[in-house]
């Protein structure tokens, strides 16, 4: 049986960053200091924004200081205001992008089985006043692209994605970045590919480009010239620099993703009530996030936060992702306390959630840690 007490074991993070090639790391800043060039669209910037236009097959790319600040510019420029529909079963910043920005965030269930969208009840929620939709490839898991598109195309309204968990997967072999209107990833330090903070907006709409990249550096074109409201949202030569060298490292990050995650099927397999959630093996996935849903009534009466507390008791400080649903955070909780009536599947998967440790830091012998822990919880907590 594993031991519960706290030990002198390493603490396991859920987000502990990927890091590349250290030495590639210090010769691009070193490059950057040499050129006295900081920032402004800086070439490492332009450098980092082809290589992943390139990866991904899409034909713009521009960087940003963060994915929030992606968000919030690319729903700008596709005009949405009013009411935009996106998940509550996401990180807050969704749902912040929009209401930073005066638009009311109307919040649709998801589907269970996919812990995305239902595109049915997108549509559903559609009235005179939504102005957009945004749906969130959740743990890189494609957000129904095709169907979200016939959905906002039969009602004439734009569609972003954000794809903040997304970089590197793919939809029927296609990589998601040219879904939809445009797509927004995020580049934080937690993410499978990191610039420390950053992230980027994707688009084949080359007229939509260049409006973004005009409103990431507060609407000017050229010197003096200023056409519309923009904002800061320009993304740094010392995270472009991080960007470049960790992109030399991705695919060993995903390599590894990889291989945690099916140790952790193997080794979660047949504990009664616990369910990995699974990756379609058939596509492209960065398998970032290990998920794993907790059912009480298997367990014995355990749920997902009893599992979490013993785990963090032992420094394995997995994370309830995303617990509650943006609906119960503020000020959403207080502006639309009825939002819950809705959300009846958001809500049942948000309290049986959580997110387990992954990335280049965690090795065999701390799955084999987590996992014996797990087991051992609910197999004492059954016999008990
Ligand atoms: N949309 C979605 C679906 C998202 O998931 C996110 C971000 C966004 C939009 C917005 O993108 P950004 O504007 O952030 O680019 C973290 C991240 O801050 C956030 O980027 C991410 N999603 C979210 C899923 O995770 P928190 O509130 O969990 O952060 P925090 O400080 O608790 O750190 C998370 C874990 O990572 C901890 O276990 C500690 C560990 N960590 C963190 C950092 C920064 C490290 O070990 N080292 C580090 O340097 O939000």
């Amino acid at each position: 049986m594993a031991s519960h007490s706290k030990s002198s074991q390493k603490t396991l993070h859920v987000g502990c960053p990927n890091i590349g090639d250290r030495q590639r790391f210090f010769d691009l800043v070193s490059g950057v200091f040499d050129r006295r060039w900081l920032s402004n669209d800086g070439r490492l910037v332009k450098e980092l924004e082809t290589q992943i236009a390139r990866r991904l097959g899409v034909r713009n790319c521009i960087a940003v200081s963060s994915g929030t600040a992606g968000l919030d510019i690319a729903a700008r420029a596709l005009n949405m205001r009013g009411e935009v529909i996106l998940p509550s079963f996401t990180f807050i910043g969704t749902a912040h992008a929009l209401a930073w920005q005066h638009i009311k965030p109307v919040f649709c269930d998801i589907d269970p089985a996919t812990h995305n969208l239902d595109p049915a009840k997108v549509e559903a929620l559609i009235t005179g006043r939504t102005n957009g939709i945004i749906g969130v490839h959740l743990w890189g898991r494609a957000c129904a692209p095709d169907a979200l598109a016939a959905v906002a195309r039969r009602h004439g309204l734009p569609l972003l994605f954000d794809a903040a968990h997304a970089i590197d997967c793919t939809h029927g072999g296609r990589y998601i970045g040219s879904f939809g209107d445009a797509e927004v990833f995020s580049f934080h330090a937690t993410k499978v590919f990191n610039t420390a903070e950053g992230g980027a907006i994707t688009t084949n709409n080359d007229a939509l480009a260049e409006r973004l990249r005009q409103m990431r550096n507060f609407g000017f074109e050229g010197y003096d010239h200023v056409v519309e409201l923009g904002t800061n949202g320009k993304m740094s030569e010392l995270s472009a620099a991080l960007g470049l060298a960790n992109l030399e490292s991705l695919d060993r990050f995903i390599a590894v993703n990889r291989r945690n995650y099916q140790q952790y099927r193997q080794e979660l397999d047949g504990i009664p009530g616990v369910e990995l959630v699974p990756y379609d093996d058939a596509e492209r996935n960065n398998y970032q996030y290990v998920m794993v849903l907790i059912d009480a009534k298997a367990t014995g009466g355990l749920d997902r936060d009893g599992v979490m507390s013993s785990l963090h008791a032992c420094d394995i400080l997995a994370r309830r992702y995303f617990w509650p649903g943006c609906h119960r955070m503020e000020p959403y909780a207080s502006l639309y306390p009825e939002a819950g009536v809705g959300l009846r599947l958001t809500e049942r998967i948000a309290a049986r959630i959580m997110a387990l440790p992954n990335g280049e830091t965690v090795d065999e012998q701390d799955i084999k840690r987590i996992c014996s822990l797990i087991r051992s919880l609910v197999e004492n907590r059954i016999t008990s």
